[in-house]
């Protein structure tokens, strides 16, 4: 584990560099703000699981990293907007994420609604300019079409909107299924189904990937509910027993903790049968990373 936690921080690192290089750069001193904004929450850290599933999905394949860079920092701007716009007053009403002050706290909140929709925008940019500068074509258009499916209305955006629209309503299993299934693991579905697009496989080889992300994704969920009962403020560099103050039926109040540990560990054993379907030499890392998950405090 400590040999997976090096490497882990190593990939941390390089995908840091990735976004600081295709970060939005300030042009003039009037888009000064918009721009500190919108880098203060890219750059705040974060484990940057998504950009990693995404390169390490394409390693599967190919080992020529470089055309995947543009799209690894486009699926973490995503994911950075949706959680700038989650932590504002008319959503969850967070005041910390990744251990700063969210972005609302710090540049007031129509900047931070500017910055979420500047992130979302600079993403599908960053893809069209990579796809264009590698000549990827269809490639690099499906990878690009992915991220705008599974992160809006039919994703991410979509299970947002049901999760608010039952706040503080009684749930069933198939609503909150329905919830976690695209607020959460849309998105990290994306990761695993681009990674398949970008090294030019059919359609059911980027099927197989997203039932491992639809897995991995799930698992990621149930352990956040969990956290949020059991993580601590330092670990999780949030404020945790925020589904309870925003009055959110979790996976724990419907199935309870030792079927939520269960589900967890389900999960995950069928994200490593379906991972064992690739090349053995290439998914040592996605095995470890699994492992890691199952075990994950923060
Ligand atoms: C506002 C359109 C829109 C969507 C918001 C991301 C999201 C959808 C809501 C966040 C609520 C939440 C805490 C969901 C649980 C799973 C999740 C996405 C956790 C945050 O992802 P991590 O753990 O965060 O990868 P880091 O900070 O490590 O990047």
């Amino acid at each position: 584990m400590d040999d997976f936690k090096s490497i882990f921080l190593k990939k941390q690192n390089e995908i840091e560099k990735i976004l600081s290089f295709y970060s939005s750069k300030q042009l003039s001193h009037y888009n000064q703000t918009i721009i500190e904004a919108m880098n203060y929450s890219l750059m705040s850290g974060g484990k940057r699981i998504r950009p990693i599933f995404l390169l390490e999905t394409y390693k599967l394949f190919s080992d020529h990293t470089i055309i995947v860079e543009p799209f690894m920092a486009a699926i973490e701007m995503i994911h950075t907007y949706s959680l700038i716009h989650d932590d504002l007053p008319a959503m969850d009403n967070d005041d910390l994420r990744r251990g700063l002050a969210t972005c609302h706290i710090k540049f007031g909140e129509n900047i931070a609604i500017l910055a979420g929709d500047g992130l979302l925008n600079r993403a599908f940019e960053v893809m069209i300019e990579g796809t264009l500068e590698h000549s990827l074509g269809d490639r690099g258009l499906k990878a690009a079409k992915c991220l705008g499916n599974k992160s809006g209305t039919y994703g991410m955006l979509g299970g947002q909107a049901t999760d608010i629209i039952y706040e503080g309503c009684a749930m069933d299993m198939d609503t909150l299924t329905f919830i976690h299934k695209h607020k959460t693991s849309a998105l990290i579905e994306a990761s695993f189904m681009m990674g398949g697009y970008l090294a030019n496989q059919e359609v059911d080889v980027v099927e197989k990937l997203e039932r491992l992300g639809a897995c991995i994704g799930m698992a990621f969920q149930i352990q956040d509910d969990l956290l949020d009962v059991y993580g601590n403020v330092e670990e999780l560099g949030k404020i945790p027993m925020s589904d309870k103050k925003n009055k959110k039926t979790t996976y724990i109040d419907i199935k309870g903790v030792a079927e939520s540990r269960n589900s967890v560990n389900d999960l995950l054993d069928e994200a490593m049968v379906l991972l064992h379907e690739f090349d053995y030499d290439r998914t040592k890392y996605l095995e470890a990373f699994i492992t890691f998950l199952r075990e994950r405090r923060y």
